[in-house]
């Protein structure tokens, strides 16, 4: 059976379960990484030594990075519904992966630090001002492209593009701070709250 290395509170983590159970794949999973094994462990290192979580052993096949795990179980599961045989199609969906890893969760990065991972009492956490202001010039780009081309980010069905961007966006909904309203978002929200894997994974209260 496949193993997935990781807590379950990971954000890149939470990835990989969501869409786990969106292909319907039994896994069983370990929990390490902050507030619980240490991934300086060898026991983990074995599996990466860049000591970060997710990590997942498939049946002797190891393989790190959240979105080239979820984009391995598309591919393992022929769900050419989440993640497209058109070279086109697919490098369109690669690309919205990679813009919400790399700046759309980058800017929420810092904010999320503040308030949660380096807060005191995260009760009583402030967002920093210059984070929430990177943050919210990303999520307007992502409001103009699903109020222009939605509901989902490749259009009328939900992929696996969908991901890592539902991550974030379920982040910035959770996480208590002075946001503009973004109406094309919000029903993305939403609309991804339909799905019962996005339900157990994403939107469930953790931020
Ligand atoms: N690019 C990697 C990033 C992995 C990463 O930074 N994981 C974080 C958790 S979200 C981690 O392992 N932090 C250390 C820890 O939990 O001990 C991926 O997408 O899998």
């Amino acid at each position: 059976m496949l193993t997935v290395f990781g807590r379950a509170n990971s954000i890149n983590v939470r990835k990989v379960l969501w869409m786990l159970d969106e292909v319907g794949e039994p896994y069983d999973r370990q929990d390490w990484g902050r507030g619980f094994r240490p991934t300086s462990e060898p026991e983990f290192l074995k599996y990466s030594i860049f000591g970060v979580v997710p990590v997942i052993d498939d049946n002797g096949f190891v393989l790190r990075e959240s979105q080239s795990i979820v984009r391995y179980l598309a591919s393992k599961h022929k769900r050419a519904d989440l993640y497209s045989t058109d070279l086109r199609t697919r490098a369109t969906v690669e690309s919205w992966m990679d813009w919400a890893s790399t700046d759309l969760y980058a800017a929420a990065r810092p904010v999320f630090h503040a308030m949660i991972v380096n807060a005191k009492d995260p009760a009583l956490a402030i967002a920093p001002a210059d984070g929430v202001a990177d943050w919210t010039k990303h999520m307007l780009r992502l409001e103009k492209q699903l109020a222009a081309h939605g509901p989902f980010l490749m259009g009328d069905a939900f992929s696996i593009a969908d991901i890592p961007a539902g991550m974030v966006v379920n982040r910035w909904f959770t996480l208590k701070f002075e946001k503009p309203t973004l109406p094309a978002v919000t029903a993305y929200y939403d609309r991804l709250h339909l799905r019962p894997a996005f339900r157990t994974h994403g939107r469930n209260g953790t931020p």
